[in-house]
């Protein structure tokens, strides 16, 4: 059935309702749908909060990884993914061989990973992390030497802060959407905006985070940009992080530093998608219990230190 914008978002708010779900989304999600959620943050974020509310439905408006994670630690709610085609594809670098040959490799090391990655592979982990709190953890884990995947620019953040010696698994994983800035365009928009703070990303390459006023997560970037007197910001993370901040800081100006730095995994996530989902009840999130329950013991470790 065709419908047009405003009929889509009278429905999905109507559905909504009815249905008493509640709607997460990334802050990488498209700005139709960010306005419609009932929470926008990064994948830490989004993960406690689906723990806090009592709505029986979760619709997880974000990569695949995240609705995983909102049923890993729900067990009970029914979390559903508006399109399956939202598929992290960093995510899908690490398989669970990649982090047993490294084990053999390393048997002392502590496995850290990424949220990004599949529940197969956190359940296989001794914590998992974010990128709000990826060195924190790393700090945390009574283990010097770390297995890490599957962003190894991150990884190389986390050594960089932590000191530890930090492995990535693989040792090539990386995010696209990241690799789009290059530091000659950046230095060109910072000698066109003298005054503009960079913020980065530390899914970026090292150089990018070489040249950056602030590294930090989409959350911490919020928080910077809130809290800060400057007036302008490049943003070096995903387009849609730039909805939020202006949204939050009307009187400021963020540039992205580079257009092309676009999820096109999280932007399937459309009006209709989220309409059909609430209608019917689609997809819904299921992981076997076993690798669930593994997978969960790694996560809660997460979010009981930060
Ligand atoms: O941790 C997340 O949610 C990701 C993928 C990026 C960010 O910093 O929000």
């Amino acid at each position: 059935m065709e419908m047009d914008r405003e009929n889509l978002i009278k429905g999905i708010k109507k559905l909504k309702e009815e249905k008493n779900a509640f709607i997460l989304a990334h802050n990488y999600q498209i700005p139709d749908i960010q306005e419609l959620a009932d929470f926008v943050a990064d994948s830490l974020i989004m993960a406690r909060k689906g723990s806090e509310v009592e709505n029986e439905i979760l619709v997880v408006c974000g990569a695949d990884f995240m609705a995983e994670t909102a049923k890993i630690v729900n067990p009970g709610k029914t979390v559903l993914l508006p399109d399956l085609d939202a598929r992290c594809p960093m995510a899908g670098m690490l398989k669970p061989e990649d982090i047993e040959d490294a084990k053999k490799k390393h048997p002392n090391a502590k496995v850290v990973l990424y949220v990004n990655s599949s529940a197969e592979c956190r359940a296989m982990a001794d914590i998992t992390c974010t990128s709000a709190n990826a060195a924190d953890i790393v700090k945390h884990v009574d283990s010097d030497e770390v297995l890490f995947g599957p962003d190894c620019n991150l990884a190389k953040y986390v050594e960089r802060k932590t000191g530890k010696k930090v492995i990535p698994i693989p040792h090539d994983g990386f995010c696209y959407a990241h690799k789009k800035f290059d530091v000659a365009g950046i230095k060109e928009m910072k000698n066109d905006q003298p005054e503009a703070i960079l913020l980065v990303h530390p899914e970026a390459d090292l150089e990018i985070q070489d040249i950056a006023d602030f590294i930090g997560s989409t959350s911490q970037m919020l928080k910077y940009a809130k809290e800060s007197k400057a007036k302008e910001f490049i943003i070096g993370t995903e387009t849609g992080l730039i909805h939020q901040l202006q949204k939050q800081n009307p009187e400021k100006m963020f540039f992205p530093g580079n257009v092309e730095s676009i999820c096109y995994q999280q932007k399937k996530i459309g009006l209709m998608d989220l309409y059909n989902s609430l209608l019917k009840e689609q997809f819904v999130i299921e992981i076997d219990e076993k690798i669930r329950e593994k997978a969960e013991l790694a996560i809660n470790k997460m979010l009981k230190i930060k």
